[in-house]
C-alpha cells in the first residue's frame, strides 16, 4: 500500500494564491481584445509553469469510416451545377437574382444513410453505402408553385447519377413536395409582404407615432424605428398563408434584444399565393381589440377608443447578459471561480478526420447537418453496441396569449436550420478550460460554411463519486475498517444553438460505468409579450411594459437502441401495491406490499412516464443474457422536467406536431421512417408533410429493430428572473440510458481512479491504497513552498 496522509489525497497540486492568478485572469472593466480561448495556464511568475496539460487528445484510428458524414464540398458543388444544368430540366434561377415565381434553390443537404446500408459494412466487409444528396427546391415556377426535396446521386457525381424526388422519407401524402403556401418562409416571401405592411403602417404613422412614438415606412427606410416580427405557423394546410405581424422597438443602443421590448400592435395579412398584388390586410389588432380595416381603427381612435397603456422603453440596456453594478456587490466575487481542469493530460482519444471518440470503454461517431445539429452513431461501450443513432429530432416552443402573435405561435427550430446556430463557444465559461473544439460547418448554395469551435469535447470532474462505501465504522475519521470511494468524471459533448431568442445548451454525458445521460439547457432571451394586466393566466409581468408570456418548450429526440444486436423488447416494470396474505403473519390477513408488474411493449406506440414514476422501461434483447440469466437490457431514466405539449388540439399544432404529444413512443425501425419531422411541416398542421403518429401502425415491437423516441423540454413558467435572459439553472431538462443488468456487476471496479482506505488496526494510522493514480504535481517552483499550502488545512488526528 503506497501510504499517504489523510489530507494529503486533495489539493497537492498547490493551484495558484489567488490574487496571482485573478491578477492575469480578471479583465480590468472595459472591454479589451481577447480570443475566445484564454489561457488559463499562465500563472504570472514564470512563463512556462502550468497545472494544465497543454497537449491535445491523443489520436486514435476509427475502425470504419464515417459513412454518416456530410457529403463533401466537391460533391455538394458538383450537385449545384448539376441541378442547375438546363439538361436537368429543373429550370433554375440563382437563388440571388429569384422572385417567388421562380425555381431556385433553398439548400442542399445529406440524405440519411439508411441502416440497412451501414449495419452490413460496420459489423462486417459489406460494401460502403453510397452518398446521396438532399436537395430542396422552390418551384414557384410551377403550376401549382411547390416547394419539392430532390435525391441526387449516386455521389461522386457520374453516369448514374439521378436526380430523382425524395419521398419515401415522409408519409403526409405529398412525399418530398410542400405546397407553396405551406413552404419555408424565405427572404423573398418575406420581400413579397413588404409593400402591404408598408402600405397599411405609412397610412396610419400619425397614429402610431401618437400612441407609441413609432413608424413603419418599410424596413429599409431611414424614418422606420419599429421592427416586424411573426412566428409559424403561416398556413393551416398549404391553402392559405398569413402573417401575423407584431411591432416591437429594436432598442437602444444595442438594437439586440427587441424580443424584449414588444408593443400592443398587431397587424394581419393574408398573404396566399405567388402574386403579391393579391395580398391584403386582415386587420389591426391593439388593445386586445380587432380593427378589420384601417378606416375602422382610425375611426376608433378617433373617438379615443384606443390608447396605450403603459409606456413600453425603448432602452435596451438592461436586457443585455453583462455586468450589472446597480445590483450590488457580492464578496469574495473579484476572485476566479473554480474550474474543472484536466491535471494530467486527456483521458479521451479521437480521430479528428472521421469524428470519432473513445472514452473509458465508448466510441462514437459524431455527425453533424444543418437541421438537426451534432447526431451520434454506432455508440458502444466496451464493444459492444448500445445504440445505433442518437439524434435530436426537433425543438418546438408553443406559446399563448390573448394577442395574435403568441396565440399563433408554434416554432420548429429545425425549419430555421437549428444546426446552422450551432456557434462558437468561449472556453473555461460555455465548456471547460483545455476542451477539445470541432467545427461544424455546412452549404449555402454551392459553398461550404464552417462555424468555428461550435462542439466541445471534455472530460469533466462530476464534483461527486462515482460510488462509495465506509464499511463497519462508527462516528469518528479512522474509526471504520475499510472504505472505498470512486472519483467521479464524464465525457461531454457540446454544443449550444442559439435560434433566434433561446440559447438551447445540449450536453451529452458519456459516464464511466456505461450510463449516457442528455441534457439540454436553455437560455436567452423570452418571446415576450406588451404588458396585459388582465392576462395574468398567460405570464406576469417581468418588466416596464413586457410580460412573460407562457409557453411550452419540447424537444424530441430519437434513439435507436441496438441492445447487442438490432431484436429487442421494450419490458415495462410497473411497481403495483397488491393485496396478499402471508402464513407467517396469519396476525395481518391480507396485506398490501409492493410488487413488480412485468410485461413487454407489444405493439409500436406513443406512451407516457408512469404517475408517480411507478413504472421502468427498459430495452432490452431477450436472446442475449447476463451471467444471471437476465435479459441485457438499457433502462430510460427520467431526468428533470420530461414534459410532453401541454395542448393537444390547438388549431397551430394540430397535426405536425405529433412527436411533442406523448413523453415517449416507440416504432419500428424503418429506412423510411427516419425522422420525426420534417424541415417545413412547421406551416402545415392540418395536413403535415411529415405526420408522427402514422409511425404507430400496429407494428410489432417484440425483438424487433426498435426505436424509442423521447422527449425533453419545459414548461415556461416565465419570471421576472428570465430578465435579462433565462437561467440555465432552472431550464433544464434530461435523461438518462442506463444499464439495467445489461452487464453483470457495476462497472468501476476496473477504474483506478479511486482510494481505497484501511486504517491499521494497531496504530490506528491510515492505510490508503492509490493504485498507482498519484496527484499530478505541476512542474511549478512556487514563490511559496509547496506544503506551505497543506499547512494551511492540516488536520490533528
Ligand atoms: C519556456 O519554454 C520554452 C519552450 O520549452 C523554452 O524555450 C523557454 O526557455 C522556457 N522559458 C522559461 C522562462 O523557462
Ligand atoms: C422557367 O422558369 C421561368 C421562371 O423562372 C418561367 O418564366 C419559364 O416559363 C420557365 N420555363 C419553362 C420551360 O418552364
Ligand atoms: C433507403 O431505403 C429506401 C427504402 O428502401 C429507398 O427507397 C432509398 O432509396 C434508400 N436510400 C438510400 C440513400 O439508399
Ligand atoms: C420614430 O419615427 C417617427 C417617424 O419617423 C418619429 O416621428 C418618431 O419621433 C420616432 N421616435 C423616436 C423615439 O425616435
Ligand atoms: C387492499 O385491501 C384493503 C382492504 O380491503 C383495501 O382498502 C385496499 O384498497 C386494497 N389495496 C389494493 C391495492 O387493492
Ligand atoms: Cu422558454
Amino acid at each position: 500500500m503506497h501510504q499517504t496522509r489523510f489530507l494529503g489525497v486533495f489539493g497537492l497540486c498547490g493551484l495558484a494564491p489567488t490574487a496571482t492568478l485573478a491578477a492575469v485572469v480578471k479583465p480590468a472593466i472595459g472591454l479589451e481584445r481577447r480570443l475566445l480561448h484564454e489561457e488559463i495556464d499562465k500563472r504570472g511568475w514564470s512563463p512556462n509553469d502550468t497545472c494544465v496539460s497543454e497537449e491535445s487528445a491523443p489520436a486514435t484510428t476509427a475502425p470504419k469510416a464515417n459513412i454518416w458524414s456530410a457529403i463533401t464540398p466537391e460533391d455538394n458543388a458538383a450537385v449545384w451545377d448539376l441541378l442547375h444544368d438546363p439538361a436537368t430540366g429543373l429550370n433554375l434561377t440563382a437563388p440571388g437574382d429569384a422572385v417567388l415565381t421562380d425555381n431556385y434553390v433553398y439548400w442542399i443537404d445529406t440524405v440519411p444513410v439508411n441502416k440497412s446500408d451501414a449495419l452490413p459494412y460496420i459489423d462486417g466487409d459489406g460494401p460502403m453505402p453510397p452518398k446521396y444528396a438532399r436537395a430542396i427546391i422552390f418551384e414557384g415556377g410551377k403550376e401549382p408553385p411547390i416547394s419539392q426535396e430532390y435525391m441526387v446521386g449516386p455521389l461522386p457525381v457520374c453516369e448514374e447519377t439521378t436526380v430523382a424526388p425524395l419521398d419515401y422519407i415522409y408519409n403526409g401524402g405529398m412525399g418530398g413536395a410542400v405546397p407553396f403556401n405551406g413552404r419555408h418562409f424565405d427572404s423573398k416571401r418575406s420581400a413579397a409582404t413588404e409593400p402591404l405592411i408598408t402600405e397599411v403602417m405609412s397610412s396610419i404613422a400619425d397614429i402610431t407615432v401618437a400612441m407609441f412614438n413609432g413608424a413603419y415606412y418599410g424596413s429599409d427606410d431611414d424614418r422606420t424605428n419599429l421592427t416586424t416580427t411573426s412566428g409559424t405557423p403561416l398556413s393551416f394546410d398549404g391553402t392559405q398563408a398569413f402573417r401575423n405581424i407584431m411591432f416591437r422597438y429594436p432598442g437602444e443602443p444595442h438594437g439586440t434584444a427587441s424580443y424584449m421590448i414588444p408593443l400592443d400592435f398587431y397587424i394581419l395579412i393574408d398573404c396566399t399565393g405567388t402574386d403579391a398584388s393579391k395580398y391584403f390586410l386582415k386587420g389591426i389588432v391593439t388593445g386586445e381589440m380587432f380593427y378589420p380595416s384601417v378606416d375602422e381603427f382610425r375611426a376608433a381612435y378617433d373617438s379615443g377608443e384606443v390608447a396605450f397603456a403603459f409606456q413600453q422603453t425603448r432602452d435596451d440596456n438592461w436586457a443585455m447578459v453583462d455586468y450589472k453594478p446597480e445590483l450590488g456587490e457580492r464578496e469574495l466575487e473579484e476572485r476566479f471561480s473554480p474550474s474543472s481542469l484536466e491535471l494530467d493530460g486527456k483521458r479521451y482519444k479521437i480521430d479528428p478526420e472521421a469524428r470519432y471518440v473513445e472514452y473509458m470503454g465508448w466510441s462514437f461517431y459524431v455527425h453533424f447537418t444543418r437541421s438537426l445539429g451534432i447526431m451520434f452513431y454506432d455508440i458502444k461501450f466496451k464493444g459492444e453496441r448500445i445504440l445505433y443513432e442518437l439524434s435530436l429530432q426537433e425543438a418546438v416552443a408553443q406559446y399563448a396569449g390573448n394577442q395574435p402573435k403568441a396565440a399563433n405561435t408554434v416554432y420548429h427550430d429545425t425549419y430555421y436550420d437549428l444546426g446552422t446556430y450551432m456557434t462558437s463557444m468561449v472556453e473555461g465559461f460555455d465548456c471547460p478550460f483545455g476542451a477539445t473544439f470541432w467545427d461544424v460547418s455546412y452549404y449555402e448554395e454551392n459553398l461550404k460554411v464552417s462555424n468555428p469551435d461550435a462542439v466541445c469535447i471534455f472530460e469533466t470532474d462530476m464534483t461527486h463519486p462515482l460510488s462509495r462505501h465506509r464499511a463497519g465504522g462508527g462516528s469518528t475519521d479512522y474509526d471504520f475498517q475499510n472504505m472505498g470511494v470512486v472519483k467521479g468524471s464524464f465525457l461531454g459533448v457540446r454544443a449550444i444553438a442559439t435560434v433566434g431568442n433561446y440559447d438551447y445548451a445540449f450536453t451529452y454525458q458519456f459516464h464511466l460505468d456505461g450510463t449516457l445521460q442528455v441534457e439540454v439547457r436553455a437560455s436567452g432571451y423570452l418571446q415576450s409579450s406588451y404588458y396585459y394586466p388582465d392576462q395574468q393566466a398567460w405570464g406576469p409581468r417581468i418588466y416596464q411594459a413586457t410580460m412573460g408570456s407562457l409557453h411550452d418548450h419540447v424537444l424530441t429526440w430519437k434513439a435507436d437502441f441496438d441492445i447487442v444486436d438490432t431484436a429487442n423488447s421494450l419490458q415495462v416494470s410497473e411497481l403495483k401495491a397488491v393485496n396478499q396474505s402471508q402464513p407467517w403473519f396469519p396476525e395481518l390477513g391480507e396485506f398490501e406490499q409492493l410488487q413488480l408488474d412485468i410485461s413487454y411493449m407489444e405493439e409500436e406506440k406513443q406512451f407516457n412516464w408512469f404517475p408517480n414514476q411507478q413504472g421502468m422501461y427498459v430495452v432490452v434483447n431477450k436472446d442475449a443474457l447476463n451471467q444471471w440469466g437476465e435479459y441485457r437490457g438499457y433502462r430510460l431514466v427520467p431526468g428533470m422536467s420530461d414534459i410532453h405539449l401541454s395542448v393537444l388540439n390547438s388549431p397551430f399544432s394540430l397535426k405536425q406536431n405529433e412527436f411533442s404529444k406523448s413523453h415517449l413512443a416507440i416504432s419500428q425501425h424503418h429506412d423510411t421512417e427516419v425522422f420525426a419531422n420534417s424541415v417545413q411541416n412547421a406551416n402545415l398542421p392540418w395536413k403535415p408533410q411529415q405526420d408522427f403518429s402514422m409511425f404507430f401502425d400496429g407494428e410489432s415491437v417484440e425483438q424487433e429493430d426498435i426505436v424509442l423516441w423521447f422527449n425533453l423540454g419545459m414548461h415556461h413558467f416565465t419570471r421576472s428572473e428570465d430578465v435579462p435572459v433565462t437561467l440555465f439553472t432552472e431550464a433544464h431538462s434530461s435523461i438518462l440510458l442506463a444499464p439495467q443488468n445489461f452487464f453483470d456487476r457495476a462497472q468501476d471496479g476496473d477504474l483506478k481512479n479511486r482510494r481505497w482506505l484501511v486504517p491499521d488496526e494497531d496504530t490506528g494510522e491510515l492505510m490508503v491504497e492509490t493504485y498507482g493514480i498519484e496527484l499530478p504535481q505541476c512542474p511549478v517552483i512556487l514563490e511559496e513552498p509547496a506544503d506551505a499550502l497543506g499547512t494551511n488545512t492540516e488536520t490533528e488526528y
